[in-house]
């Protein structure tokens, strides 16, 4: 399809949520752009044409000639950036940005950044919550939903708090944020970068001209090489330390701490599993590096519940208590999930499998060994999971979400968990992660009104 056609200086590649609050961007400061696709209906595309009918629009493969004019590509972040025709259009004298890369060249308040392989959204809806909580007002976007771009259409807030994902970062140049973590770092999307220091690079990218610092004490992988006048600030699963958040054993019970202090005991937190305590830990140290007092905080801890999809509790049935984990999209996040929930449970029986995204699993068998006695395997990557893991464990295979509930049902007994923790995306299967875990809980509703059948 081609509208009219302009002078293109900016080309915005995809048309996605993330390519239409570029677009809308672009429009509403006179920039002159034009948008391309390679799918024939983006789901952008009805929006599109009401709001912006003279803006040119290709769809179909994208080829060299739709990026002929453009000084600069605005790429969306499910566009990988080695497509052979953004190659030639870069070898033509291109720029290649991101959208995030427009958000910070406009905002002028500070603005909290987060990647890390796992626990992003977690950590950042909780800063959100804890930075509201302290009376301020606050914008939450970015890889967990909103464009940051559309952000900018609301009300100015005292602050903004973005969630960044490796695809966002690889092509943003310098964010000169105020606050920037990377959580952790464990493999994923390895059908995207070549090895897992391609990846760990695209995250650190997330420092480039930040003021202030936070790391994870107990992952090396974690730490920027720093510049001297960049403040850091440290959380982790071990004791606190100078301006970090940590856990001290106060009389013999386990804290939340700062510094020397302990805040408040981990029994307190409404969130489950180990990870999440490092999660509420990141969300302080990022809170307090923008100066959120620390009662604002606790009050946050005392009620947060978690996301749905993550480790999300989702009924009982004869004894046997079923968790959505179905945002666990990667082998690290399987990981902490079977280790959050092993003091709970007499035996694990997981539900996993998916679209791989090239992962190597081999991780997974030292805590699979120790902690689950049955895997029941679902999608695309069915097969390989039963040639890795049957001589190790007992190991299903299921057609369906619905037949992996029933397998795991049949073979749980009193006091087991059944973890819905895939290790894999969803696509192959679902519409995405939310798909698959509602698929999963109303398996699990099913069960426990009706019985097994
Ligand atoms: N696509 C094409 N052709 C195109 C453009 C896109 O086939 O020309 C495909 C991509 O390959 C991808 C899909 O369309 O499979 C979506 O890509 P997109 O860039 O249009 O994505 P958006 O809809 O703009 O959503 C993106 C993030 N998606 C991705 O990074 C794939 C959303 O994160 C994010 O919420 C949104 O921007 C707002 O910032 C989703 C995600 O899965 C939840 N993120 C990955 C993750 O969390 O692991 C990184
Ligand atoms: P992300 O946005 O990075 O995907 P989420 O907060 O949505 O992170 O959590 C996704 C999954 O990652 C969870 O369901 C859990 O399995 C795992 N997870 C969460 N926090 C951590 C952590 N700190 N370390 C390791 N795995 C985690």
């Amino acid at each position: 399809m081609q509208l009219i056609a302009t002078d293109n200086k900016q080309v915005v590649i995809g048309l996605g949520v993330t390519g239409l609050s570029c677009a809308r961007y672009l429009a509403a400061n006179n920039r002159s752009f034009s948008v391309v696709d390679s799918r024939d209906n983006p789901p952008g595309l009805a929006a599109f044409k009401t709001e912006f009918p003279d803006i040119t629009l290709t769809l179909g493969e994208i080829t060299e000639a739709s990026l002929a004019d453009a000084a600069e590509l605005v790429v969306s972040p499910g566009v990988a950036i080695d497509e052979p025709a953004i190659i030639k259009a870069v070898e033509k004298g291109a720029q290649i940005c991101g959208d995030i890369d427009l958000f910070c060249q406009a905002v002028d308040v500070p603005v909290i950044a987060i990647t890390g392989s796992n626990g992003k959204s977690t950590v950042t809806t909780l800063v959100g919550e804890m930075i509201s909580r302290s009376g301020k007002k606050v914008a939450v976007g970015g890889n967990i939903g909103t464009p940051a771009l559309d952000l900018l259409a609301q009300e100015s807030p005292d602050i903004y708090v973005l969630e960044l994902s490796s695809f966002q970062l690889e092509r943003s140049e310098n964010l000169s944020v105020d606050v920037a973590t990377v959580l952790n770092v464990s493999a994923d999307h390895m059908d995207r970068y070549k090895n897992l220091l391609e990846y760990h690079q695209a995250k650190h990218r997330i420092f480039r001209g930040c003021k202030k610092v936070v790391i994870n004490r107990t992952d090396p992988l974690s730490r920027p090489l720093l510049a001297e006048k960049v403040e850091v600030f440290t959380f982790g699963l071990n004791d606190s330390d100078i301006n970090g958040f940590g856990l001290l054993n106060d009389g013999g019970v386990e804290s939340l701490a700062y510094q020397f202090k302990p805040l408040m005991p981990v029994s307190e937190l409404k969130l489950v599993g180990r990870h999440n305590i490092e999660n509420a830990l990141a969300a302080m140290a990022l809170c307090r590096a923008v100066g959120v007092e620390l009662e604002p905080m606790l009050d946050v801890l005392r009620e947060f519940c978690g996301l749905q999809h993550r480790c999300q509790y989702a009924g009982e049935y004869q004894g046997v208590r079923f968790y959505n984990d179905s945002k666990g999209t990667n082998v690290g996040a399987a990981i902490a999930s079977i280790n959050g929930l092993k003091d709970s449970a007499n035996n694990i029986i997981l539900i996993a499998g998916g679209d791989a995204k090239a992962a190597d699993f081999t991780p997974l068998l030292p805590v699979l060994k120790n902690l689950v006695s049955t895997m029941v395997v679902i999608g695309n990557a069915a097969k390989t999971l039963s040639d890795l893991f049957s001589e190790t464990l007992n190991v299903v295979m299921a057609q369906s979400m619905e037949e992996a509930v029933a397998s795991a049902a049949a073979i749980a007994s009193d006091g087991d968990v059944v973890l819905l923790s895939p290790a894999c995306a969803s696509f192959d299967m679902f519409d995405n992660y939310q798909h698959r875990g509602e698929v999963f809980v109303a398996a699990v509703q099913r069960l426990v009104t009706e019985g097994a059948s």
